[in-house]
């Protein structure tokens, strides 16, 4: 059995009851195979492998807030600090009822990769909580962020690991926790990104995931001789990353007919309304089904199968595993030339596979939406500096971060003869920068 066999099998059998670490490790140590072959006697030696798939340090701890009818209510708070050989931990909190231990494993583990390709020096984690912030008051989302951070705030700095917006955190939560940050620890520092205008937020950080997966799909399409003008755009999700996702494609000519939520999706033949859909998610949080008694022509059906629309592009912007092979095959049998991922690990591998088997261009999630997180480090930056950039400089920065993760990608799949497959290209080069730093490092 190789060495990678070896450590999958090990993180199967010592992480009991968490799927979505497992496909996360599995998707890495099978493109990482061909690196460790090379250098097998030195990995082994050192444990390299064994010391990548283990988080450096998981906190857990309970979230005892007050409900609007007086009643106590309990959550569970997470931070999961995976990987510190490039930087402070870096990477964001998620607050859904699904969170539990091992999706917040899957995403710091994703993490490390992610910002190792954005260039920048931050390392991996990732937190969050299973609070369901849908369907609550200002005042109950604020008591629950204070708790939260009455406890986090014992092991965050802007130094050590600075967390940010992930589902269902958004400006009105970082701005909640960035306020009992500040009066449990007496400090103004860049603690978080994501932050507001007013106090320290970068200009671009909301639109930068979106923004960066049009981006980096615009190379993509370059390097075949094609471009967003025209095309037909299909995206998941209607949140933070998928509005933008819709606004920067539709600029750059493309015209985007459906997105989505959990309940279900909208069509509509003539390109998405950005200030509809902004003025529903983004103002009054309400649900995409709206978005179709708002605009005339446009049809809402519920449940998942936006993969049934015929379209050239296809940005999943939602959640884990919500493209499975039945989808994969439908966006093949309509034509589907490009697949690139908005959300952390939306494909699952059988539909992954399938895919890259039938000649559509895929790019996986930690370099696909790694602009959000680049932009964060752009926003650490400028909070050391106490300085702000104009709009046009982060966006600048984050175009050109964007271009160099594709080049980086494509750059690693070539030199393993792998050309064109940039799930394999991302993860070798994001293991790259990682693997010197840690042996560079030490046992540690
Ligand atoms: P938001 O909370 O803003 O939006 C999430 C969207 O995904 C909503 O439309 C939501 O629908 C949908 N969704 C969430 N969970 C599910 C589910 N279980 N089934 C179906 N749909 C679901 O989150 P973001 O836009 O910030 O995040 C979206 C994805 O992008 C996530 O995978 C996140 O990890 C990833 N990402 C985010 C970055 C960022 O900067 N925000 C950076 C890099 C990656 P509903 O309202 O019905 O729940
Ligand atoms: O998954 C991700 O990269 C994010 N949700 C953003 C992380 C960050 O620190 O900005």
């Amino acid at each position: 059995m190789s060495y990678t066999e070896e450590v999958y099998e090990r993180v199967v059998k010592q992480n009991p009851g968490e799927p979505e670490f497992h496909q996360a490790v599995k998707e890495v140590l099978d493109s990482l195979k061909v690196v460790i072959d090379r250098n097998e006697e030195l990995y082994r030696k050192l444990s390299i492998l064994e010391r990548l798939v283990e988080p450096e340090r998981i906190i857990s701890f309970r979230v005892p807030w007050v409900d609007d009818n007086g009643v106590v209510q309990i959550n569970k708070g997470y931070r999961v600090q995976f990987n510190s050989a490039i930087g402070p931990y870096k990477g964001a909190l998620r607050f859904h009822p699904t969170v539990n231990q091992g999706i917040l494993k899957f995403l710091g583990f994703e993490q490390i990769f992610k910002n190792s390709l954005t260039g920048l020096p931050i390392g991996g984690g990732k937190g969050g909580s299973n609070f369901d912030p849908k369907g609550k008051s200002d005042r109950e989302v604020m008591a629950f962020c204070q708790s939260f951070m009455t406890e986090l705030c014992k092991y965050i700095g802007a130094d050590t690991d600075v967390p940010a917006g992930d589902i269902g955190v958004g400006g009105r939560e970082i701005g909640f926790l960035f306020g009992q940050y500040k009066r449990i620890r007496g400090l103004y520092e860049g603690v978080l990104t994501g932050k507001g205008l007013t106090y320290g937020g970068s200009l671009i950080r909301t639109q930068a995931t979106g923004y960066g997966v049009v981006y980096i799909t615009d190379e993509i399409l370059k390097a075949h001789g094609d471009s967003f003008e025209g095309k037909t755009v299909v995206v998941t999700g209607s949140g933070n990353v998928a509005i933008y996702a819709v606004e920067k494609a539709t600029q750059l000519g493309a015209k985007v007919v459906s997105v989505n939520d959990s309940n279900g999706y909208v069509y509509d033949p003539n390109g998405i309304d950005i200030a509809v859909l902004k003025d529903i998610k983004e103002v009054k949080r309400g649900r995409i089904k709206e978005y179709a008694e708002r605009v005339p022509g446009s049809t809402y059906t519920e449940g998942t199968g936006s993969w049934t629309i015929k379209c050239d592009i296809y940005l999943p912007c939602a959640t884990q595993n919500e493209l499975p092979l039945e989808g994969a095959k439908a966006l093949v049998a309509n034509g589907c030339k490009y697949v690139s991922e908005g959300a952390n690990m939306p494909t699952t591998l059988e539909a992954t596979g399938y895919l890259q088997e039938n000649g559509v261009v895929f790019m996986p999630g930690k370099a696909a939406n790694a602009g959000g997180v680049a932009t964060s480090a752009l926003e650490m930056s400028q909070n050391s500096m106490r300085l702000s950039w104009s709009a046009e400089e982060v966006d600048a920065k984050l175009h050109d971060i964007m271009k160099n993760i594709f080049r980086k990608v494509d750059d690693a799949a070539k030199r393993y003869d792998m050309e064109g497959n940039y799930v394999v290209g991302a993860n070798i080069a994001g293991f790259e920068k990682v693997v010197e730093a840690m042996i560079a490092q030490g046992i540690c």
